[in-house]
């Protein structure tokens, strides 16, 4: 388990496929609400199944600034790959670079052969679940590391 310093609220960035495709959008949602019971999510738009419509009103340029402003106060990142994305991938190398703690969720059942460069990286700790349920444990036992809470 990762050592962290615990805080109240820590920050979370969830990285989950925008571009790369929509099709987890929901799964997203239900991880991202069940998160916030344990910190500030700071990227939650990425479960609204709406986002692409609404990305007509930033610029990519002021996207970007705005995630890589999030990022570097983020705590640490939760990640869902089982969509693969360009834009995760980024995300991830940087916070690699920059010592913050990634945690990479994985659906084991969707067919999908994950990156070797994320499977491989021994940066990252890959959870690797089958439904909301099994996601929620590992996301729990996660979250101890880094929030003051007591695991029943
Ligand atoms: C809607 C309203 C404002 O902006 C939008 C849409 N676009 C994005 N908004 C926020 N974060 C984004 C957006 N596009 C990509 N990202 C970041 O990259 C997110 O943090 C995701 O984790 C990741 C997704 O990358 P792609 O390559 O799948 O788009």
């Amino acid at each position: 388990m990762t050592t962290a310093t615990k805080h109240s609220r820590p920050a979370i960035y969830f990285a989950g496929a925008i571009r790369g495709g929509r099709d987890d959008a929901k799964i997203y949602a239900s991880l991202i609400d069940f998160l916030q019971g344990f910190g500030q999510v700071l990227t939650s738009h990425v479960g609204d199944e709406t986002l692409l419509a609404e990305e007509k009103f930033l610029s990519e340029g002021e996207i970007f600034q705005r995630d890589m402003k999030w990022l570097a106060q983020a705590d640490l990142v939760i990640a869902e790959v089982t969509t693969p994305s360009l834009g995760v991938g980024y995300e991830l190398a940087l916070a690699e670079k920059r010592g913050i703690p990634c945690f990479c969720l994985f659906r084991r059942t969707s067919g999908v052969s994950l990156s070797a460069m994320i499977a491989g990286n021994p940066s990252f700790t890959i959870l690797p679940y089958l439904d909301q349920v099994e996601a929620e444990q590992q996301l729990v036992r996660i979250m101890a590391g880094f929030a003051d809470i007591t695991i029943p």
